[in-house]
């Protein structure tokens, strides 16, 4: 047996067309049951068991978890990455020899639950950049519109615009104000194609990181909507951390330009690298010292930007588009 596991098959020369394209490719029933089970319980794992920074990333709006580096304590995520095809079809898109991966991050709305995910690239708030850079969104229970499934703004990724980063709860830290306003797509709707999927568990979104997407909040009266990412790097990406991105608190050895390297990026194709697994032998924690400096970092990035540090919950500033509503 080699590791990671062949997808049940790979894409073709038109999906991934289609997704250099578009920016965006949904492919159905590409995930086999076992790696399914895997994530699930993984999922459901680390919903019983928010990290700290994951408490903070979902405390504004009741029914809404989010969390990040779930593989670095959830042994199932950590064996999905690992083992699982999804390395295969990140070489693919990406066109690397090798693969690297980034993090992985947790959504779930419960049902009724408004916490829209507002329009934003990915990449503005990374600190990475490079070209082969792709993202997952594999979906644990069926999603439509009404549910809080993504919505794509086709070909957005070739625009020339970075747009400040608006997260679902506002993290300060990572709104850049010398980035552009993210253009009011809900007003506009004609001016723009929206791509998006009814979608069911095996299905996969496959996205770049600089094509903009956003979600509703979850409007379904009885159904969740759970959600992991899976974010992969391929042979151009280099290590780029400034004060406006996301922190990471995970160990490596990257160096500012250089290219990612260390266990919280770990090689998986062409082959793991025997370091990097050891250390995920056990799981890892961020210390104390780092999260409290990030906090502070965000608290300070929230008073000057005046933002309410702690709002009671969030703001709807997601709404539909008039003539696409559900
Ligand atoms: O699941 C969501 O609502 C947001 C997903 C997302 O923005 C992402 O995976 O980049």
């Amino acid at each position: 047996m080699t590791y990671p596991t062949p997808p049940l098959r790979r894409l073709s020369e038109a999906e991934i067309r289609c997704y250099h394209e578009d920016g965006v490719l949904m492919v159905q029933q590409a995930i086999a049951p076992n790696w399914l089970a895997l994530i699930e319980s993984g999922v459901e794992h680390a919903r019983s068991a928010l990290s700290v920074q994951g408490r903070f990333m979902s405390r504004k709006t009741r029914g809404y978890q989010m969390d990040t580096f779930l593989w670095k304590r959830i042994d199932e995520l950590r064996d999905a990455i690992y083992y699982g095809p999804f390395a295969h079809w990140a070489q693919q898109l990406l066109g690397s020899e090798q693969v690297r991966f980034f993090y992985d991050q947790m959504f779930v709305k419960e049902p009724g639950t408004d916490a829209p995910t507002p329009w934003h690239q990915d990449l503005s708030f990374w600190p990475i950049r490079g070209e082969q850079i792709t993202s997952f969104w594999i979906p644990l229970d069926p999603v439509t519109r009404e549910s809080s499934g993504l919505l794509y703004v086709k070909g957005s990724h070739r625009w020339p615009q970075r747009f400040k980063a608006i997260s679902p709860d506002y993290v300060a830290a990572i709104i850049d104000e010398q980035m552009s306003d993210v253009p009011d797509i809900n007003a506009n709707p004609e001016l723009y194609e929206l791509l998006d999927w009814e979608m069911v568990p095996g299905d996969i979104l496959m996205f770049h990181p600089l094509t903009l997407h956003g979600s509703y909040g979850n409007r379904h009266r009885s159904r969740r909507r759970r959600a992991l990412a899976l974010r992969w790097t391929g042979d151009d990406v280099v290590w780029a951390p400034s004060a406006k991105r996301m922190p990471v608190h995970f160990r490596h050895d990257s160096l500012p330009g250089g290219a990612l390297r260390g266990a919280a990026f770990p090689r998986i194709l062409p082959a793991y690298d025997p370091l990097e697994r050891k250390a995920r032998e056990v799981p890892e924690r961020p210390s104390t010292t780092q999260l409290l400096c990030s906090g502070l970092n965000n608290a300070v990035a929230a008073a000057q930007l005046k933002l309410r540090p702690t709002p009671l919950r969030l703001e709807q500033t997601w709404t539909p588009p008039a003539d696409r509503g559900p």
